[in-house]
This record gives C-alpha cells, sequence and structure tokens, in this order.
C-alpha cells in the first residue's frame, strides 16, 4: 500500500472517530466509558435509558438510597455497555431543585400545596361531574411514549372500558403516527422487520430526515463502527440541511424541502428502467395499488413513474438526475445488502405516510428486505413510543396488541379478556391529538388528564392551543414544576421518576426491556401506575384494576397478546434478561431478528415462497405504492420566503425539563439559535450572534444567528431546535399546525417565515 493511501485511510479514519466523538460516544466499542458520579456504588441495578428510543441498556450504581452513577450495561445487545454524553449524565436529573415533591391545586391563580387524598378527591369530582353532565366524550386523556408499558395499558383501560371514551391519544401521534401508518398500508402490520442487528449486516445505507449522530448516537456510533470495519460500506443522508450525520456520509443528497416524494419515485423509476429491481420477489411478494382500494398493474405503475424520471424532477428537487441515478444504483445494487434509517424528517409532514411508503417501495422493489442487512428501518424517537403506546394501545384509534378500535371484533377480544360486557366499549374512535386540544379551545373537552408530555411547549401553533389548556381542567402528572404545561394545570401530581419505579420499555427495533426499581422518590412523588390505579378505583370501576403490582398488569396485557402475532416475553425473563425483540412465541422460544421470514418468524407459513410471507396482509402480499409528489401544506412566498425547520441536538431533550437541569449539558448550548445560509444572513446584514426574527403567519420568535455551526441548511432555509422553553425563543408558537389525513401527525418539519435582523 502507497503512503499517501494508508495516509488517506487514516484520515479518513481520523474524520469517522472525530465524528463519533461530536456525537457524544466513545471512539471505540470496547472502551466502556467508566461511571460518571461520585463515589463507590453499593450495588448496580439494571435498567434502560431515561431518553431516545435507541433504548440502551444502564445500570445504575446505588449508594446510600441515591444513584450516584450511571453505566453502559455490557449485556445489553443495543449499546454493549456504550452510551452517549445524556444517558452517561443521567443520575443528574434526579436530585434537582425543580422536582414536584409534593401534589399542587391551584387556587386563585396560585399553587398550594395539598395532600394526595385532597388532589385525589378534587381531580375525581370533577371528572364524575363532566361526565354526568356531558358524557365520555368531553374527557381526555393525553400520554406519552415516555411512561411504562404498564401505565399506558391502564390508562387506556381506564379511558374506554371505565368511562367509556376512546379520548386518550398521546405524544408518539406528534412522532410516529406516519411511521405506524406507513408500515400497516404497506405490510399490514406495525412496527418494523428488521434490528438494529441489520447495521453491522448491511453495506449500503440509506439515511433520510434523520440526524442520527445528534439524535440517536449510540446507533450512529454502531454505524461508523460498521463503516470502519469495512472500506465497502457506503452511506447516503439525504435531507435539506447538512448535519453531523453528514460527516460520514459518501453522498450527501440536500433537495427542497418536502420534495423527497419525488427524489424516491426518481429512484423507483430508475431502478425499474435500468433493470435493477428483483421481478421473482415482486412477483411473488407484492402487489401494486394506489388509493385505498384501487389496484394497479405492475405496468401501470410504471406508467405512474414516468412523471419523475430524474431529468423531469431534477430542478424540483434540487439534485442532479446524474447524482438521483447515482444514489439509485448504489441502493439497489444486487451484489449489495441495503438498509435504510429514516425519521421525523419523514413523519413529521403532511404527506408522512406517503413518504413513508416510498422508501418500502424501494425495498419491495429490489427485494432487499427480510433478509441479514436488508431492513426497512423506521427509527424510534421516545424510548417506549413504541413499547408503550404502539402496543399497548395509546392512541385513540388503537387497542392493545395493535388492534383497531372501530373493529368490532377485536372490541368484543378484549372485553372478552377484560370481563366486561363488549356494549361497554366505545366504538367511535377518539380524539387524536391537534383535535383534543381544538375540542379544549373549543369547550367541547372539559377534562383532561396529561402524563408524561410537555404539550404546553410541543404542540405546533401554540398561541391557537395553549388558551384551551388553560380553559380546560387540566391534571398534569409531572417530575418537574414549572413546567410550559404544569403552569397552565389545575392540579400537579408529583411522578416518580425513571428508576424511581419499575416497568417496561420497547425500544424501535421492538425489544421489550426491564426497568428495575433503584431507590425511592422524593417527597410524596408516586409512581404512575399506582396513581392510574387509584383513579380508576376511585372512579367506581375497582374491578377493571386488581393489581398489585407491575407484574400484574404485565400477565394481563399478555393476555391480549394471545392469538396475534406481538407476543412479548414473561416478567420473569424480562427481569433476568437484557431485552428480547418480539414475536417471542412463548416462555423457551428466543427472540425474534427478522419478521416475516423464516427461519427466524415462526408465525409465516412453512410452505411460505422464499419463506417469506408478509402475514398482516390478508393476500400475504407487501403493497407497492402509487404516491405523487405533493409539497409541504405552506411553502415560502414572497411575504415568507424561507423555508423553517425544526428538530433537535445532541445535548438537549425536547421541551429541556431534563436536560436543562444536567449543567454540562445547559453550559454546552444554553440557548436555543436559529441557522442561517451566509449567502442569506450577508444579503440581509445579519452576523453570527446577531438577534433575528423568525415571523410566520402565526407568531415571531427571536433567536440568535447561527452561521456555519454544527448544522447548515441549504441556502432559503433556517432550522431552529425546538428544545427551549423561553417565551421568546419556543418555536413552536410559529410553527402552523397542519397535519396528516391519514396519520393525523403534525408537519412539524416544514413552514413559512421571514426573517430579519432585530430592531432595538
Ligand atoms: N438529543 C436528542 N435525541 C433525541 C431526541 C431529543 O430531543 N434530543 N428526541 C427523540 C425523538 S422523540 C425523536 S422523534 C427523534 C428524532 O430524530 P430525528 O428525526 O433524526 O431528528 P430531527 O432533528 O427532528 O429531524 C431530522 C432531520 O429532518 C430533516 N428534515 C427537515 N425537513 C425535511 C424534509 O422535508 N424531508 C426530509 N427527508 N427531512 C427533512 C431536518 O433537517 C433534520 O436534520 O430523536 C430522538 N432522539
Ligand atoms: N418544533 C417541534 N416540535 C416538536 C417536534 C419537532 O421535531 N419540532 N417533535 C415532536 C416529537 S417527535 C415529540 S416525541 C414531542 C415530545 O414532546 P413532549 O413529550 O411534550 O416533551 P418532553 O420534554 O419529552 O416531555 C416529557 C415530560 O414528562 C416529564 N416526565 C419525565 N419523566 C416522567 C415520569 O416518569 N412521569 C411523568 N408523569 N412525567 C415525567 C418531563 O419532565 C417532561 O416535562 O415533541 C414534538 N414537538
Ligand atoms: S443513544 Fe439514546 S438511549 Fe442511548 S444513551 Fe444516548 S440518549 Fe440514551
Ligand atoms: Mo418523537
Amino acid at each position: 500500500m502507497s503512503l499517501s493511501f494508508s495516509r488517506r485511510d487514516f484520515l479518513k479514519g481520523m474524520a469517522v472517530a472525530c465524528a463519533m466523538v461530536t456525537a457524544g460516544c466513545a471512539p471505540k466499542r470496547d472502551t466502556q466509558q467508566g461511571p460518571v458520579g461520585t463515589g463507590e456504588a453499593d450495588k448496580w441495578v439494571k435498567g434502560v435509558c431515561r431518553y431516545c428510543g435507541t433504548g440502551c441498556g444502564v445500570l445504575a450504581g446505588v449508594k446510600n438510597g441515591k444513584i450516584v452513577a450511571v453505566k453502559g450495561d455490557p449485556d445489553c445487545a443495543v449499546n454493549k455497555g456504550r452510551l452517549c454524553v445524556k444517558g452517561i449524565l443521567l443520575p443528574k436529573i434526579i436530585p434537582t431543585k425543580d422536582r414536584v415533591l409534593h401534589p399542587l391545586i391551584k387556587k386563585d391563580g396560585k399553587f398550594v400545596e395539598a395532600t394526595w387524598d385532597e388532589a385525589l378527591d378534587l381531580m375525581v369530582s370533577k371528572m364524575k361531574e363532566v361526565l354526568a353532565s356531558d358524557g365520555p366524550d368531553a374527557l381526555g386523556f393525553y400520554g406519552s411514549g415516555q411512561t411504562f408499558a404498564e401505565e399506558t395499558y391502564v390508562a387506556q383501560k381506564m379511558m374506554r372500558a371505565g368511562l367509556g371514551t376512546n379520548n386518550i391519544d398521546g405524544n408518539p401521534r406528534t412522532c410516529m403516527a406516519s411511521a405506524v401508518a406507513g408500515f400497516i398500508t404497506t405490510f399490514g402490520e406495525d412496527e418494523p422487520s428488521g434490528t438494529y442487528a441489520d447495521i453491522e449486516e448491511a453495506d449500503t445505507f440509506f439515511l433520510i430526515g434523520s440526524n442520527l449522530a445528534e439524535a440517536h448516537p449510540v446507533l450512529f456510533s454502531r454505524l461508523v463502527d460498521r463503516k470502519n470495519s469495512n472500506p465497502d460500506v457506503k452511506i447516503i443522508v439525504c435531507d435539506p440541511r447538512k448535519t453531523r450525520t453528514c460527516d460520514i456520509a459518501d453522498h450527501f443528497i440536500q433537495f427542497t424541502p418536502s420534495r423527497d416524494l419525488a427524489l424516491m419515485n426518481a429512484m423507483a423509476q430508475v431502478i425499474i428502467a435500468d433493470g435493477l429491481t428483483n421481478e421473482g420477489f415482486i412477483e411473488r411478494h407484492t402487489e401494486f395499488m394506489k388509493g385505498a382500494t384501487d389496484k394497479l398493474t405492475y405496468e401501470e405503475y410504471k406508467t405512474f413513474l414516468q412523471d419523475y424520471t430524474p431529468e423531469k424532477v431534477e430542478a424540483a428537487v434540487g439534485v442532479p438526475a446524474a447524482k438521483i441515478r447515482e444514489i439509485a444504483h448504489l441502493f439497489a445494487d444486487p451484489k449489495r445488502k441495503t438498509m435504510s434509517m429514516w425519521c421525523m424528517g419523514l413523519n413529521q409532514r403532511t404527506r408522512g405516510v406517503w413518504v413513508n411508503n416510498l422508501v418500502h417501495n424501494l425495498h419491495l422493489l429490489t427485494g432487499k428486505i427480510c433478509s441479514p442487512g436488508n431492513s426497512s428501518f423506521s427509527l424510534t424517537g421516545q424510548p417506549s413510543a413504541c413499547g408503550s403506546v404502539r402496543e399497548t394501545g395509546g392512541l385513540s384509534h388503537l387497542l392493545p396488541a395493535h388492534r383497531m378500535a372501530a373493529n368490532a371484533k377485536h372490541r368484543e377480544e378484549l372485553a372478552k379478556i377484560w370481563g366486561i360486557d363488549p356494549a361497554r366499549m366505545p366504538s367511535k374512535p377518539g380524539y387524536h391529538t391537534l383535535a383534543m386540544f381544538k375540542a379544549a379551545v373549543e369547550g367541547k373537552l372539559k377534562f383532561l388528564w396529561v402524563m408524561c408530555t410537555n404539550p404546553g411547549h410541543s404542540l405546533p401553533n401554540l398561541e391557537y392551543y395553549r388558551p384551551g389548556m388553560e380553559k380546560v381542567f387540566m391534571v398534569v402528572s409531572e417530575t418537574y414544576h414549572p413546567t410550559r404545561t404544569s403552569e397552565l394545570a389545575d392540579i400537579v401530581l408529583p411522578a416518580a421518576l425513571w428508576m424511581e419505579k419499575e416497568g417496561v420499555y420497547g425500544n424501535g427495533e421492538r425489544r421489550t426491556n426491564h426497568i428495575a426499581k433503584a431507590v425511592d422518590p422524593p417527597g410524596e412523588a408516586r409512581p404512575d401506575l399506582d396513581v392510574l390505579i387509584e383513579v380508576t378505583k376511585r372512579l367506581g370501576y375497582e374491578e377493571l384494576v386488581p393489581f398489585k403490582n407491575t407484574e400484574d398488569v404485565w400477565k394481563e396485557y399478555q393476555k391480549c397478546q394471545e392469538g396475534t402475532a406481538m407476543k412479548l416475553a414473561s416478567y420473569d425473563r424480562l427481569r433476568k434478561g437484557h431485552g428480547f425483540t418480539w414475536p417471542v412465541p412463548d416462555d423457551n422460544s428466543p427472540e425474534t431478528y427478522i419478521r416475516y421470514a423464516r427461519p427466524w418468524d415462526t408465525h409465516v407459513k412453512e410452505d411460505a415462497p422464499d419463506g417469506i410471507e408478509f402475514y398482516g396482509r390478508p393476500n400475504g402480499r407487501a403493497v407497492i405504492w402509487a404516491r405523487p409528489q405533493v409539497d409541504a401544506q405552506e411553502m415560502p412566498d414572497s411575504e415568507y420566503p424561507f423555508f423553517l425547520t425544526t428538530g433537535r441536538i445532541l445535548e438537549h431533550w425536547h421541551t429541556g425539563t431534563m436536560t436543562f437541569n444536567v449543567p454540562e449539558l445547559k453550559n454546552a448550548v444554553p440557548e436555543m439559535y436559529v441557522e442561517i445560509h451566509p449567502e442569506d444572513a450577508a444579503r440581509l446584514g445579519i452576523a453570527d450572534g446577531d438577534l433575528v426574527d423568525v415571523i410566520s403567519r402565526r407568531s415571531t420568535c427571536n433567536l440568535k444567528a447561527k452561521i456555519n455551526g454544527r448544522g447548515q441548511p441549504q441556502k432559503g432555509l433556517v432550522y431552529v431546535p425546538f428544545h427551549d422553553p423561553v417565551h421568546e425563543r419556543l418555536i413552536n408558537r410559529v410553527l402552523l399546525d397542519a397535519f396528516d389525513a391519514g396519520s393525523k401527525q403534525p408537519e412539524y418539519k416544514v413552514c413559512a417565515v421571514n426573517i430579519q435582523k432585530h430592531q432595538g
């Protein structure tokens, strides 16, 4: 090997190692981070990281009844001992000055401490009053992908079987709803076919609308390891903005926001035209559709794609035709295995479901699915959006174990398990998130229980929705106070935090993992599950909650899984193990690596062709969808000439209640900012650090300009991380609340704004 060659390799290796450090991960798999904290721990208790959907296993070091350190669980397959900077610093979110220690009741506009009895008496009497005066649909529950599975399971049972309404929704609506609908419309069942283990098998990675380096840092470090271990691995990153994830990209595709439908249709067109399809797979395992019931022939689909040749779309998409051809060939190369990963760049869109379908299309056309390294993988955001909401039935249209509220057979099955008259199960789907908060604004919703989420900060178009939160009688179960939601509450209930209670999380790769209780909660804070059970009893539905502990809840929940392809591991196995990817058909079966394919998934018929069967679909075939390009609801115009997109940074978590409490994270990025392209900034006389007005049809924010920062938007695009709770920087006031007609997920990723240097 020549000197120049090895030097280039060395430099490339360095760039990759630097990329991992910027992602807050140690560069080597075998260098386990030491625990942070003070003193030696007396014992180490097994759990899962509190933050992202990666689902890293942790060990919490306990001394004198306090968590003094956290380290990665070396036996958890997700992270093998590794953690990112937020995970390592977890002990610091617990003993903070803004923990809520006692129930609070608002009297004459001021919060006063109350006993649990006083708070629950008031809450339950209000619920009964509303039930009597306005009926069950005037009550609502707004939950979270950060609760434990047991908590959401009980919450939805209380709302449906108890109160008699499907008005239970949660923040996964703002996060995963388009991915759910994408999986269901394509494969007939929710959640990915593969797991993270595909990262170590794939040769080509197609990342679109995911900033893995900042939002899933430990998965990013696995990707970096994969690239380091094999020089032939190629990474395509598609994003309207250059992000830290692009540091390891071989191809960075910077396209016009919301034009990725055209981009992927063009890739499909190239794949077919250039003979890169897997015709046998298409023939045996797929069918073509356009509307919900409109079948298409393969020929008609090819005709549909004629509008999307790379040459026809290159100007609109902002990517040269030759580049589109190049990445289509790389994606489809029959000698390579391809894994796609995406997240909010696709889901948070008015065409979120369609754009999810289009990624699946690319895998189905090439047959690159259902084998190791070939995977169409939607990344999950929250630690338990899958485990606690998609699986337990925590959305207004869902029932436990992937059943549907509108399906009479599904309701009957559940009523039987719950020992109630099926007539007690409401058939009308409840309010989805934005409809629920709109009903509060309009005075139709009279009572709302918010648990483990902060909608007063995280909903879009806040100038419209916040007054509704003030108007409705709102109970907020929270660990910290004040938050942008708890400040609007009538009652605040103090919640035990992560590892102050026992429960189960389910991560983005179908991995169910158990968190043991390590320490007692402070003050009078209680686990949300205890409060849910007590409120259900006080409402008079004692028979619905015969649960003494979390395991009792799990056992009943497991009964709901009988006869489905979504069977989860037993509590005993979960307690002892380090997570199991479902289906786990019985106590002796191993976890499942790949769904819909033998030998892994035993739900597949033994004689299925190629050992593959998409059994969620009536005919066992996955759908290749003809979905046209449709732009975002609000595109720039002469008055609002910029695209605004919002998202995340490594150090902070959502509404900042936890991460702004950690000095190291807060000091790293103390306030949020607006990223601007240098040419746009120069044209408008804006220098780095200047205060800028970000103005939309809804509202205005003032943020400092960031030019050539860690994220670099294309010309005509600005980007704001949404973590800042301070009014002037609370960017969700500026966003519009358009949503996908199918998934009802809001379009956080695209709207139109103007920017100007702040005067005075
Ligand atoms: N540090 C940290 N990590 C987190 C979180 C956190 O708050 N902080 N939250 C977790 C949660 S709940 C979630 S949902 C995930 C989110 O994880 P990601 O989705 O990876 O993160 P985001 O920053 O929201 O958005 C990803 C990218 O979408 C791009 N984008 C904008 N418009 C478009 C478009 O039109 N098309 C496409 N294809 N892309 C576009 C943005 O430029 C951005 O880089 O992160 C999880 N991990
Ligand atoms: N502009 C913009 N807005 C967005 C997004 C975006 O990309 N851009 N993304 C959307 C997405 S994907 C998501 S997931 C949402 C997230 O939005 P939210 O769910 O509103 O944000 P979090 O800060 O995660 O809220 C969790 C709350 O639960 C509290 N908490 C922590 N542990 C416990 C517990 O054990 N029990 C109880 N009761 N409370 C607890 C925390 O203090 C915190 O206030 O934001 C959405 N909003
Ligand atoms: S990657 Fe996600 S789950 Fe893992 S330590 Fe970081 S925040 Fe926690
Ligand atoms: Mo999310």
